[in-house]
């Protein structure tokens, strides 16, 4: 089911200050940023690895608003590890056959994501603690630069 991580995400509370010491670090680039209002989320996706359906990312969290999931997040636990996003082939389906094995979906169809991505959200505690993301990758990506953003 699953072709590849496609990205961790990581809560913060200052995106650019986030952006600044990962791409220093690890010398990773932004190849792309959303503000992405559904889910609450200004966003940056630092590339890792190109691979089968898509790519492998270091996805930068910064919240909206208190109320938004990031908001709540941080608020309880601080900044660190949101997010573990898989690649699927086909999202619909990958949902589908996750549902039947009786994990909560906490989206009921797929949503918009980063890079023109279909996404869902799995419920952390029917997954071990670890909220889950299913990501089906746009073919191309789409808005991506490769340029430090
Ligand atoms: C909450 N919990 C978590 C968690 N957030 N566990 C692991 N990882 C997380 N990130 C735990 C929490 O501690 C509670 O455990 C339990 O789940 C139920 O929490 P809750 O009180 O219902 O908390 P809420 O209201 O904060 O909701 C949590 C969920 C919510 C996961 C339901 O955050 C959600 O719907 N997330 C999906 C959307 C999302 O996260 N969007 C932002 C990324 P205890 O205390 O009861 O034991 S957007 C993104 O990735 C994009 C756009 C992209 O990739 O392209
Ligand atoms: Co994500």
């Amino acid at each position: 089911m699953f072709m590849r991580i496609d990205h961790i995400g990581i809560a913060c509370h200052d995106l650019e200050e986030k952006i600044e010491l990962f791409s220093r670090t690890f010398e990773l680039t932004v190849v792309a940023r959303e503000v992405n209002e559904e889910q609450g989320v200004k966003e940056a996706m630092l590339h890792i690895a190109d691979g089968e359906g898509g790519g492998s990312y270091i996805q930068l969290l910064e919240p909206l608003s208190e109320e938004s999931p990031v908001g709540k997040f941080l608020a309880r636990r601080g900044e660190g590890v949101h997010h573990v996003a898989f690649g699927v082939p086909d999202v619909a389906d990958a949902m589908h056959k996750i549902k039947e094995k009786g994990v909560r979906l906490l989206d009921e169809r797929p949503r918009h994501g980063s890079m023109g991505s279909e996404i869902a959200f799995l419920h952390p505690k029917d997954v071990g603690g670890m909220l889950t993301e299913l990501v089906q990758a746009a073919t191309p990506p789409q808005n991506v630069k490769k340029v430090h953003m």
